[in-house]
């Protein structure tokens, strides 16, 4: 199988691939990724002489460029987006153009090529914040923020798309992913570059807040197999089962990294901060699926791998990250 990645460059697409080139010894990646702020080539730094891996730099918003990658593919994976909630509330124009235009142009790629799948890579924000119980795929979505929005109108056009033309859709829909080669504006990678570089973790309101945490190659390991096996015109939530609270989260990375408590720094709460996110996953359980991986363990490998890996970081934090981070950092704290 010959697979196109939109994104790869970015923290999932990128272990997406690795996982898929290890584990499918007869399938080809294309990435094609712009390279956005998020998009790092340091990523893929380990498979980028892999014959059965090229990559391709373009926007999936360039009908001509995605239909020059088209040549011989057979299924489009498309992790391609603007992801951070904080960003598209500053501002959410690039949200709107990448997350529903982008994939837009991917499924017209994917029906003049008449690709065999298309797989659309979601997010559990779409369905809104729920105070008990979880959503399942038949909920209706009702998003917060400029970023939800925008994979919510992503997502209708992809299944708008089937039902219209035909074209093999599939809609993956997880909880927070975390781990190796996250962007350091994320909570977790955040906190715990943060807490090295001896700084304040900036925590939102009251640190309530909760989120369902699923270590990525667990979420990856979905991904491959509703590819192979998801039934087409099919959503699949996809959930760690690990519901943890902002603050509880952020006293696990400071005790993994023997720091003390005086680094949380209160800060003003996110505007349309979402209270809780939680998924019911038994549709892609039932086609085989369990996360692999507990919790804790994930956790604490992951800070590892921060500690471990100051050359991948270091670079992203010095760099435009910085001056993006300290501007929002004066913005919250004069507000
Ligand atoms: P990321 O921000 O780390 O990576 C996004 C990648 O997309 C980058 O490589 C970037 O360069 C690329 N990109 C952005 N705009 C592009 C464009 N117009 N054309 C081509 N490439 C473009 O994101 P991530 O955390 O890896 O998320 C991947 C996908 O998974 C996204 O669709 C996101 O909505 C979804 N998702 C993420 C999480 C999470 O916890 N990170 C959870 C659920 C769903
Ligand atoms: O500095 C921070 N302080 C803080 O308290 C940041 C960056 C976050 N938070 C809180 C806000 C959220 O309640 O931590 C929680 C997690 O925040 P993010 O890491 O920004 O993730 P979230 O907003 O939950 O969205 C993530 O999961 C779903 C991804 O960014 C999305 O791409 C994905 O769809």
């Amino acid at each position: 199988m010959k697979i196109l990645v939109t994104g790869g460059a970015g923290f999932i697409g990128s272990n997406f691939i690795r996982l898929v080139l290890s584990k499918h010894p007869d399938h080809e990646v294309v990435n094609l990724d712009k390279l956005t702020y998020a998009g790092n080539l340091d990523n893929l730094r380990d498979i980028e002489a892999n014959p059965r891996y090229s990559f391709v730099h373009a926007d999936i918003c360039d009908a001509d460029a995605v239909a020059a990658a088209m040549d011989g593919i057979d299924a489009i994976v498309n992790f391609a987006a603007e992801s951070h909630v904080d960003r598209s509330i500053g501002g959410p124009a690039d949200f709107i153009q990448t997350d529903v235009f982008g994939t837009y142009v991917l499924l017209e790629a994917a029906r003049s090529h008449n690709v065999g799948r298309y797989v659309q890579i979601s997010t559990d924000e779409v369905y809104g914040s729920i105070r008990e119980g979880s959503f399942s795929e038949v909920d209706r979505l009702q998003p917060s923020s400029p970023y939800s929005a925008s994979k919510a109108g992503g997502d209708m056009q992809v299944m708008a798309y089937h039902t219209t033309f035909g074209v093999p859709a599939i809609i993956t829909r997880s909880s927070n992913n975390f781990g190796p080669y996250q962007y350091p504006e994320k909570i977790i990678p955040l906190f715990i570059t943060n807490a090295l570089e001896n700084k304040k973790l900036p925590l939102y309101g009251d640190g309530a807040n909760v989120r369902d945490w699923i270590y990525v190659t667990d979420n990856c390991e979905a991904i491959d197999l509703v590819l192979h096996q998801g039934k087409i015109g099919e959503i699949y939530n996809i959930g760690g089962g690990n519901e943890r609270d902002n603050l509880s989260i952020t006293k696990l990375i400071l005790g993994a990294l023997d720091k003390d408590e005086e680094k949380i720094q209160r800060v003003p709460d996110r505007p349309g901060h979402d209270f809780r996110y939680s998924i019911d996953c038994s549709k892609v359980k039932e086609l085989g699926w369990a996360p692999a991986r507990s919790f804790e363990d994930s956790l604490r490998e992951t800070v590892d791998w921060y500690v471990d890996n100051c050359w991948w970081w270091e670079k992203i934090k010095s760099g435009k990250f910085a001056r993006y981070y300290q501007k929002q950092y004066e913005k919250r704290n004069s507000s």
